[in-house]
């Protein structure tokens, strides 16, 4: 779905999710676990997961495959322009250069993945044709973006005003220092006109967990990865089992912040195999974000990663180093519940 048609297709569905009556955060109730038993179900992370999850809605809710309901669920995302953290209007690396990382996976373990990608605006649908249409599981860089024009995709510059401002501002001390929940903090500043990051706000992301009524899942990552880093430097989201994990047999995992921590613990996959050892999905979720603060317990002080998993069963949990991560789930009894997830620390929310 390269072309324009279906281009404006996604944008609609983007402007209409923004829409939605704004949520107030004040509310949320702090949960980090949602019982399954209701049938299909979808989440994703971050308060941008529930316009996304109720993309995935018309495709799950209608009986449609976790596959296909992931990958339309966070198009959203991609397409949105207030969203400076996945697809296009994605932050800069430090040369202004948007590169884009994704992965996707079948509970069956079929997977595919692209990394560092540029000029494409749905990196999720080159990931998606990289796991049908090759023997591959990740393309990165220059490959990555030849296979996807030769699958039909359209070059385009990703870099819009709003982000060249911002990465301008962000030069003007060129420090790097990623801001625990810049997920939230940036969309709202972008969504209610509240100016430019100043540079400080550099990450974001959207990991989305599907399962349907017998229990076959799928998942989806998608982002820009960290503003300002280096060119080159490639994150989580799109290595298998570090921003995603996806087994039939168990469940689904997702991963969200600092992806250099994550991929160090094999992240996702950790809290797959815990939940196959026993361990409810808010278990699982908190016993890998706390392997990861033993291994650099200075370090994550003040770093922000997220854990969102997904049991086979519809059971999901979440938990994060720091206050201020949120999750998006859907359901047959309501597609637009936002929960704020527990964490170690109490002290960052914004
Ligand atoms: C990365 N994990 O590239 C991604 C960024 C992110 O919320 O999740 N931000 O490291």
């Amino acid at each position: 779905m390269s072309n324009r048609r279906d281009f404006l297709k996604t944008s609609l569905l983007a402007t209409s999710a923004l829409a939605l009556p704004r949520l107030s955060r004040a509310a949320l109730s702090v949960s980090g676990s949602v019982p399954g038993g209701v049938g299909a179900r979808v989440v994703s992370t971050w308060d941008f997961g529930v316009p996304a999850n109720q993309a995935a809605w018309t495709v799950l809710g209608k009986g449609g495959k976790p596959l296909d309901a992931v990958e339309t669920g966070v198009l959203i995302p991609e397409a949105d322009l207030h969203n400076h953290s996945v697809g296009r209007a994605g932050y800069p690396d430090r040369d202004g250069k948007v590169t884009l990382d994704a992965s996707i996976m079948d509970g069956d373990g079929r997977c595919g993945a692209v990394a560092a990608l540029e000029h494409i605006a749905h990196p999720i649908k080159v990931a998606r044709k990289v796991m049908e249409d090759t023997p591959h599981v990740l393309l990165v860089g220059d490959g990555a973006l030849e296979f996807a024009l030769q699958e039909g995709f359209t070059k385009e510059d990703l870099l819009t005003p709003e982000s060249a401002k911002a990465w301008h501002e962000w030069l003007k001390k060129a420090k790097y220092t990623p801001v625990a929940n810049s997920e939230n903090i940036d969309y709202h500043r972008s969504t209610q006109n509240l100016g430019m990051p100043g540079g400080k706000n550099n990450h974001d992301t959207i990991g989305m967990l599907a399962v349907d009524a017998n229990g076959h899942l799928a998942g989806a990552c998608t982002t820009s990865g960290m503003a300002w880093k280096l060119h080159g430097r490639v994150g989580d989201s799109p290595i298998i089992g570090a921003g995603l994990y996806v087994d039939n047999e168990v469940g689904a995992a997702t991963s969200t912040g600092v992806g250099e921590e994550v991929i160090r613990n094999a992240g996702s996959f950790l809290v797959v195999e815990l939940m196959r050892q026993g361990r409810n999905p808010q278990e699982a979720c908190e016993e890998a974000v706390r392997r990861i603060i033993k291994k650099r317990p200075e370090a994550t002080k003040e770093m922000q990663v997220g854990f969102l998993a997904l049991r086979r069963d519809g059971e999901c949990g979440a938990f994060a180093i720091q206050k201020g991560f949120t999750y998006a789930v859907c359901d047959v009894h309501q597609q637009d519940r936002l929960l704020a997830s527990p964490s170690v620390y109490q002290t960052t929310y914004t």
